[in-house]
């Protein structure tokens, strides 16, 4: 290392999960069903997955969480806690894992709904570090290394998740998803991202957080 005041001193990477495309696959094997790789990038470390949930688990997640959604909450960084904020104007709800059969298939997910107008403002999915509440938030499960969004029906007009370091914009579409990570809580890994506002008719998502540890 150098003394230098230019020097960076970068944290080493956390390990992160990775689908497995090192040769390219069209498909992968996710043993009842055969998931469509349609889009990778690099930087960020993004996926677009094609045909993740049949139409049916797409039917059965939101006929599930529908009858017990409520307000949104975000974590609020300075003190660990959950507020209600404009930045996320969905409603949402925590299946705890195991829920259901069809959970423990399509295990640990939480189900948004956004209404016409709805929206969820560009932000990461990482706790920053400078943030006082991040200590007490890691202590559950660490980091959050990587995010899957999975799209439960087809909004009429908007409701992309739009990536603005890249100005990258994914479609929602019934049963696919996307997929990126983040080897270290820094806006470097070019992963902000946001949940565009729905412009007709509405979205159902399922997103998985995924953290350095089992999250218990
Ligand atoms: O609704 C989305 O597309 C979206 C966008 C950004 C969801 C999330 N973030 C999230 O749930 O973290
Ligand atoms: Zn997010």
């Amino acid at each position: 290392t150098s003394n230098s005041p230019e020097a960076h001193h970068r944290a080493p990477p956390l390990a992160v999960p990775a689908p497995l495309l090192a040769d390219s696959p069209p498909f992968l094997d996710a043993g009842d069903r055969q998931v469509g790789v349609l889009l990778t990038l690099a930087q960020p470390r993004l996926v677009v997955f094609a045909n993740l949930l049949a139409p049916e688990e797409c039917d059965a997640l939101i006929a599930a969480a529908a009858p017990r959604m409520a307000r949104s909450l975000t974590v609020a960084t300075q003190t660990g806690g959950d507020e209600i904020t404009d930045d996320r104007t969905s409603d949402g709800l925590f299946f705890p894992r195991g829920a259901s059969p069809l959970i423990q298939r399509i295990e640990g997910r939480q189900v948004l709904h956004y209404g016409p107008g709805a929206e969820y403002k560009p932000h990461y999915d990482y706790f920053d570090p400078a943030e006082p509440g991040t200590p007490t938030i890691v202590r559950r499960g660490g980091q959050r290394v990587g995010t899957l969004v999975m799209y439960l029906n087809t909004p009429e007009k908007g409701g992309g998740t739009i990536f603005p370091d890249v100005q990258v914009e994914v479609a929602p579409q019934r049963g696919n998803a996307v997929f990126f990570s983040y080897e270290r809580p820094d806006p470097s890994t070019r992963t902000l991202h946001g949940g565009a506002p729905v412009i007709a008719g509405d979205k159902w998502i399922a997103t998985k957080w995924l953290r350095e540890r089992e999250f218990i």
